[in-house]
């Protein structure tokens, strides 16, 4: 696909024909051209969101087809996969320039024996979007790194990512330990990741599964509200 590309200059296609192409591109692994779309995308007054939504994560969603169908092996995904970070990389600071105030503070991390972080930086991004810190422990967590950041940081919010069905039942190992230290109240659980679903989340004990990033940050507010209700009614 890369030859038939070369002669592609990205600011005279359209939006739409842009968007197919950075799918393509993305596809590719072709980081450079990923950052030049996403340039492209915000000159032109795309918001950030959209930018990140349609563009990027729209292009992932036919990586991780091809991935499943083996059509793409994993060097090509860790390719795609540098491409997609860098635009977030771009995006980052604008998405965070929308936020105001810290509501709250939030600890997340990829669960133990995972390395998937596109989606959980992704939520990280847009939680402070909307005026979380973020404190980020990156990808392969124990649950003594939880346990540990949460005291330290002080954290309102535990947000934990798995990608992999063989490593999302490592969530409730964290949970499990919360509940027998007794530090399962003092914290919201919020669980996300492609295999997960509500019910799983439910069945783990957490407070909440989210689908996507911007229910993260939605039922983050919630739950933050709901919690300051609560500790004003005594
Ligand atoms: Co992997 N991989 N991978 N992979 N990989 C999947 C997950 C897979 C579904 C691909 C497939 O077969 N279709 C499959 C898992 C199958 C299964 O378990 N049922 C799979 C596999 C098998 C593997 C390996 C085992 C492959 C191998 O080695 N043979 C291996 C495992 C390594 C390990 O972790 N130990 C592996 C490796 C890799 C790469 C390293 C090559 C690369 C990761 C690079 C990186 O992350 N830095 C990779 C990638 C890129 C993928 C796919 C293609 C894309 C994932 C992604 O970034 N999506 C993925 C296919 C897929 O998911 N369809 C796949 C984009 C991202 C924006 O979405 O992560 O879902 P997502 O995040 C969303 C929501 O889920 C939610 O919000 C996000 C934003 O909207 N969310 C949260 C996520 N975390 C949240 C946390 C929250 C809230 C919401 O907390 C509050």
């Amino acid at each position: 696909m890369a030859d038939e590309d070369d002669d592609i200059i990205l600011s005279e296609l359209d939006d739409e024909e842009l968007v197919q192409q950075m799918h393509d591109d993305l596809y590719d692994g072709l980081k450079e051209e990923i950052e030049e779309g996403v340039n492209i995308l915000l000159e032109r007054g795309w918001q950030p969101y959209d930018v990140l939504t349609k563009a990027l994560v729209g292009g992932m969603k036919i990586v991780g087809d091809d991935f499943r169908d083996g059509i793409l092996f994993v060097p090509e995904v860790l390719l795609a996969a540098n491409a997609m970070k860098a635009g977030m990389f771009i995006l980052k600071p604008l998405l965070a320039e929308t936020g105001a105030r810290t509501i709250g503070r939030m600890v997340i991390g990829t669960v133990k024996g995972d390395i998937h972080d596109i989606g959980k930086n992704l939520v990280g991004m847009m939680m402070e979007g909307a005026g979380f810190e973020v404190v980020d422990l990156g990808i392969n967590n124990p649950v003594e790194d939880y346990l540990e950041a949460l005291e330290r940081e002080q954290a309102d919010i535990l947000g934990m990512s798995a990608l992999l069905t063989t490593t999302m039942p490592y969530m409730k190992v964290v949970i499990d330990s919360l509940v027998e230290k007794g530090l399962r109240e003092n914290y919201i659980v919020l669980v996300g990741g492609a295999p997960l679903n509500e019910e799983f989340g439910r069945a783990i004990g957490a407070d909440a599964y989210c689908r996507d990033a911007a229910v993260a940050v939605e039922t983050a507010k919630t739950l933050m509200a709901r919690k300051h209700n609560q500790l004003a009614a005594g």
